[in-house]
């Protein structure tokens, strides 16, 4: 039997997760000599390099010694995670990150609950002890009381600690040795991390926990074998998470090695394969013996807290810019993703309208950002919470909010927060003038929060949330302050209206944009909507005026991704999303539609 180790790598987002995984296959070896690959090369597909985050769990392995160990690098930003949960259940310890400067943040206390619950031993790593602010015996502090808190068993709470600087590829075992490289690391995952239970003499057990798609191969199942061999052709049951039990094969078993994925003949007990060849494969579902099925724990997946309606464009502009726009494509789509997606939940809502449920913004910006990259076009309410009854009670999603701000701002922001239901939970000072402040808020409160908060703040502000709980809904919360300025015409914006505008606020379009009555062209300045036209020109007149044309000073436009329109937009609004744009616009596109509306 080969000796195997499976670790996951988990930690707050950005704390170096995926950046540690490449300097453990660069100083593995497993990179061949020649191979060429780019800085955190887990971060595959093309939104997760603009943005520089993991979206995707994924799975890699390395040879160390006669020891291969398997990896899985985890998202660390809250929407995603779900799946955090699911692959701790496949691995055996886990490298636990945390930033040397920031500590411990919400999703380092996510991240740890679960791995402590689950049972998993843990190795920390203070990475980032390069920064200037680095204050490494202050992050292990508080890493102990965290564990303290969340009620480790002593054997957990005696982790080791490796110091490390994962960019440049230096780790040590303590602050006062010298510099070393990453053989710490390696050795503390053979010492520490238990090897794997389970024996391949026994009827074959293995569980999926992430699906992939191939067009060949079509749905694959990446699975933890927990007993048993798997072979290439071998006949299986599959076992559902409503307890029957499905006939299949296995057409194609792949292995990992660093960044390829290869075929294989045969896998077993404790490794961690990529298993083609069974059409109804779900997560949590389990491989079993033919002869003798018995079914793993299904996975608990976690449940959506966000909802938006994904809906046909009916925009006057509708159908000039998509490849696809109608409510066919986009069921089709939608589908699509849900067969992969475990952590979003669809609802065909009839007439062209579509509810996508999700862990929070970013997850359905995601899905929203790769459908117009693909030629989708089409239109998005704004973000709701779920609200459930939990026995009898009418309850919502809280989240654990914790702000770094400056000492001369933290009155304005508690203020701000206070009015959107956020309970103040501990203050602390965090390095030279800045507060560190921590809260409760109902997940409404955050809806549109981040631009207030930036603005607020100057961008100085750093903020990081992660849903805690279900708990009693906590009445109404005060949503945008400003409302929107509206144009009353269809056609094209010119520079002089928009120069004439202005001062009413902020303008989100530039000279020459497509606009329609009812787009939403900038944010008032005041609390009311205004109705305004961006077409106007200037009068024509037969004396040349002296350069006043030419004096014409365009605030730049506030840049409205889809991430922040879609923070912004109130419930009477949507936005209109397409290859080349993304517009905002009342749902009702009148002046006199809106007027009857609201007189109902
Ligand atoms: N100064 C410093 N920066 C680091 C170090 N390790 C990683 N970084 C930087 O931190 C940023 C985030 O690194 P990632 O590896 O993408 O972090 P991650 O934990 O995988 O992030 P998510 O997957 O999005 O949760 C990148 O800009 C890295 O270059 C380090 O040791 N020192
Ligand atoms: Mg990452």
């Amino acid at each position: 039997m080969q000796k195997i180790r499976n670790i996951a790598v988990i930690a707050h987002v950005d704390h170096g997760k995926t950046t540690l995984v490449d300097g453990l296959l660069e100083q593995s070896g497993t990179f061949g000599d020649h191979e060429q690959h780019d800085e955190r090369a887990m971060d595959s597909n093309d939104l997760e390099r603009e943005r520089g985050i993991t979206i995707l769990s994924k799975n890699t392995a390395i040879r160390y010694k006669d020891y291969k160990i398997n990896i899985i690098d985890t998202p660390g930003h809250a929407d995603f995670g779900g799946e955090v949960e699911r692959v701790l259940k496949m691995v055996d310890g886990v490298l636990v990150l945390v930033d040397a400067y920031e500590g411990v943040m919400p999703q380092t206390k996510f991240v740890v609950k679960k791995m402590l619950a689950l049972g998993k031993k843990p190795i920390v790593v203070i990475n980032k002890i390069d920064k200037d602010s680095a204050d490494p015996d202050r992050v292990v502090d508080e890493m102990f009381d965290l564990f303290a808190q969340m009620d480790a068993t002593d054997d957990q709470q005696d982790f080791p600690v490796v110091y490390a600087a994962a960019r440049d590829g230096i780790a040590k075992m303590d602050m006062a040795d010298p510099d070393g490289d990453f053989k710490c690391i390696f050795e503390a995952i053979i010492n520490d991390v238990p090897e794997p239970e389970g024996s391949a003499d026994n009827p074959a057990q293995a569980q999926v926990f992430t699906l992939d798609y191939d067009n060949y191969v079509g749905k694959i199942g990446i699975s933890r074998i927990f007993n048993g061999r798997l072979k290439k052709g071998d006949q299986i049951k599959l076992a559902k998470a409503d307890g029957a039990f499905v006939n299949g094969k296995i057409s194609k078993l792949i292995g990992f090695l660093g960044l390829n994925r290869m075929e294989i003949q045969e896998a077993e007990a404790g490794d961690i394969v990529a298993i083609a060849g069974m059409e109804t494969v779900d997560v949590g579902d389990t491989i079993c013996d033919p002869i003798n099925p018995v079914a793993l724990d299904p996975m608990h997946v976690e449940e959506p807290t966000l909802t938006v309606v994904f809906s046909v464009n009916n925009s006057p502009l509708a159908g000039q810019e998509g490849k696809f726009v109608t409510g066919n494509k986009i069921r089709e789509r939608l589908e699509a993703e849900m067969t992969t997606n475990v952590a979003m939940k669809l609802e065909d809502g009839g007439e062209g309208l579509f509810k996508v449920s999700g862990r929070g913004e970013l997850q359905i910006t995601v899905l929203a950002e790769n459908m117009r990259r693909e030629g989708f076009e089409f239109g998005i309410s704004r973000p709701e919470v779920i609200v459930k009854e939990v026995e009898g009670v009418k309850c919502e999603p809280f989240e654990h909010l914790v702000i770094d701000v400056p000492e001369t701002l933290s009155g304005t922001v508690i203020e701000r927060l206070g009015k959107r239901k956020a309970e103040m939970k501990s203050m602390v000072p965090m390095g030279v003038g800045f507060q560190r402040i921590e809260f409760e808020i109902p997940a409404r409160g955050l809806i549109g929060f981040r631009g207030q908060f930036l603005t607020d703040t100057k961008g100085e502000g750093v903020m990081n949330h992660s849903f805690m709980e279900f708990r009693p809904y906590s009445g109404t919360v005060a949503s945008r302050q400003y409302g929107a300025l509206i144009s009353t015409e269809k056609g094209e914006a010119m520079a002089f209206s928009i120069f004439n505008l202005q001062d009413r606020g902020g303008m989100f379009i530039q000279p020459q944009d497509k606009v329609y009555e009812g787009m939403i062209i900038g944010e008032h300045s005041r609390s009311n909507d205004l109705s305004v036209n961006p077409i106007k020109g200037k009068a024509q007149s037969n004396v040349r005026s002296s350069g006043a044309d030419e004096a014409i000073k365009l605030v730049p436009p506030r840049d409205m991704n889809l991430e922040k329109a879609l923070e912004w937009i109130e419930d009477d609004e949507l936005l209109e999303v397409t290859p080349l744009s993304v517009r905002i616009r009342k749902r009702l596109l009148t002046e006199a539609e809106r007027k009857r509306y609201s007189r109902k």
